[in-house]
């Protein structure tokens, strides 16, 4: 199947890509100003974002890819404003904020939006659980990736191979569920 990617983010294109393409699907990145509304979870901005491209009548069958980063102590901040958080203070910043706290629990959460040919839309979501470092080590992958180790592991997503993130990551797992979803729908 050829499916266009709608996102901005070159790393996203290649984790989806990475995955997609085993499968025999072909993803091509369409960059689409889709704007941002202010939502409380990653599933309302998906859903609106589906609407809205769906809307602007943007070639099927697409994905788009919500995700952000949880932090516990911090009642789940910064989440949907994962992006926002990202571009103003940095890594550098949410270091700071956590300094001198000692539960450093996070997850990252990945939403992903599908739209097929016949309009309908379909939502699969992954998370990834582990702890937020007070540095910043590793220089794969993109974002957060630098200051985050998931459960199990010693090293950064930064510092893991890229088959090793998506093998185990929250987009990684949504994407599993929507690659079985469009191999269910073939037989
Ligand atoms: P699009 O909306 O165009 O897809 P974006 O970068 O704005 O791209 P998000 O809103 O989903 O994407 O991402 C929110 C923030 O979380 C942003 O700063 C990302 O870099 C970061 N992020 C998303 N997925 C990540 C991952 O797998 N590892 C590390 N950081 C991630």
């Amino acid at each position: 199947m050829d499916i266009n990617l709608v996102t901005s983010n070159l790393g996203k294109v290649e984790e989806l890509t990475h995955i997609l393409e085993p499968f025999g699907h072909k993803a091509s990145q369409l960059q689409v100003d889709c704007p941002e509304i202010q939502a409380s979870t990653l599933e309302e901005v998906v859903d609106f974002g589906l609407d809205w491209l769906s809307a602007k009548k943007i070639q099927t069958p697409f994905i788009i890819d919500d995700a952000g980063i949880f932090i516990e102590v911090l009642q789940n901040f910064p989440g949907v404003y994962s992006r926002y958080v990202y571009d103003t203070i940095g890594l550098q910043g949410v270091l700071k904020q956590m300094e001198g706290l000692e539960d450093k629990s996070t997850k990252f959460k990945c939403v992903l939006g599908l739209m097929l040919e016949d309009g309908s839309k379909h939502k699969f979501v992954g998370e990834c659980k582990g702890n937020l470092i007070s540095e910043i080590r590793g220089t794969g992958g993109f974002g957060y990736d630098p200051i985050f180790i998931p459960d199990g592991y010693e090293r950064t997503f930064s510092e893991l191979s890229p088959e090793e993130k998506n093998s185990i990551s929250h987009r990684g797992r949504a994407m599993e569920k929507l690659v079985n979803f469009l191999s269910s729908m073939e037989n």
